[in-house]
């Protein structure tokens, strides 16, 4: 059953901007950041209820993703993340496929995994780790 509800823009124009590209052209377009690929993942706002879309960094094994709540390594937390620990039912797409996955938050040796993966992604996140207190939250999306 896909999420419904009507959609509120971000309020970051350069991650909007990517997100609604990405989307409208069915992945072909806004697609990479620096030529790494992207995907968009579609929450429920916690305050709103609204359908908020952002554009994250592809961290995929074996048909499971991760998204990573880094946001720069920003001292505070996207508000995704906060919206995802309310809801977990998520929609991501992924090139011009877009499906509905579980989220759950990842911790211990299973957290550890995947953040190899996702530094291995993007290796940009060892450095926002350190640039913040907070351990940046991971998320596993599995496929509803
Ligand atoms: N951010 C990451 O954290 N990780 C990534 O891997 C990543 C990759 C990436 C690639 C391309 C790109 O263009 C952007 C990328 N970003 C990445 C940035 C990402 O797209 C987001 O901009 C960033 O993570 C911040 O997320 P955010 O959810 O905090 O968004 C802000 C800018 C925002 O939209 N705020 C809204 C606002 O109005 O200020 C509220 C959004 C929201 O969800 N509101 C909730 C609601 O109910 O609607 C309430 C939330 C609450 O509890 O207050």
């Amino acid at each position: 059953m896909p999420l419904s509800g009507d959609y509120l823009p971000s309020t970051a124009d350069w991650a909007r901007t990517q997100a609604e590209t990405f989307e409208a052209s069915d992945g072909a377009e806004a697609n990479d950041m620096r030529g790494k690929p992207i995907i968009v993942l579609t929450t429920v706002g916690a305050k709103t209820g609204a359908l908020r879309k952002t554009a994250l960094m592809r961290v995929e094994h074996g048909g499971d993703y991760v998204v990573v709540a880094s946001k720069g390594g920003a001292h505070d937390e996207p508000k995704w993340a906060g919206n995802m620990r309310r809801e977990p039912h998520v929609e991501l797409q992924d090139g011009a496929e877009k499906h509905d996955y579980t989220a759950r938050e990842l911790a211990g040796d299973e957290r550890s995994v995947w953040w190899e993966r996702a530094v291995e992604a993007w290796p940009d996140y060892a450095n926002y780790q350190t640039r913040t207190d907070r351990l940046i939250a991971l998320f596993l999306l599995e496929r509803r």
